[in-house]
């Protein structure tokens, strides 16, 4: 299996209540490598942009207000089939649906506030890292 690349955000929901490094070493217990990791406070027109995809969607306004409301931290993870990897310890995107032992399982608050995002194909996981990183920011 192919060495390959995903998108990463911890959500203002885990930076909040001090999950950085918990969320991060779950990340990496699964077999990923942080190769590029910063903290920032999202606007408005990144969130925007960034879930563009769901802007037709009722939670789309609630969205944009939970990811620009405190720091989040975007990273790039590296790993054997790394989109695939990363979801699944991510778990579903309802809490109450994430299986034993997945990072929202253990640490999500409901359905918005989930704890972390994860690109869902090779091609997403491409665009997302070129949104919030430049090529020299990543050091594999
Ligand atoms: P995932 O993050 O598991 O790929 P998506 O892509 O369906 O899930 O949704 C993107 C984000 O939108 C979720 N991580 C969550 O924060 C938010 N979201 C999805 N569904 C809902 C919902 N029904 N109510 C509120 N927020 C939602």
């Amino acid at each position: 299996m192919a060495v390959t690349r995903t998108f990463s955000i911890i959500k203002p929901d885990a930076t909040r209540r001090n999950l950085t490094g918990a969320v991060t070493k779950m990340l990496e217990e699964a077999g990923l490598r942080v190769v590029a990791s910063k903290r920032i406070r999202m606007t408005r027109e990144q969130a925007e942009g960034f879930y563009a995809v769901h802007k037709e969607r009722p939670f789309f306004g609630e969205l944009v207000e939970f990811m620009t409301s405190e720091p989040v931290v975007v990273q790039v993870l590296e790993g054997e089939d790394a989109v695939a990897r990363n979801r699944a310890v991510m778990g579903a995107t309802n809490p109450a649906e994430a299986a034993p032992g997945t990072i929202r399982r253990e640490y999500a608050l409901s359905i918005g506030e989930n704890t972390v995002h994860g690109s869902d194909s090779d091609e997403n996981a491409a665009i997302e890292i070129a949104f919030f990183f430049k090529p020299e920011e990543i050091v594999g």
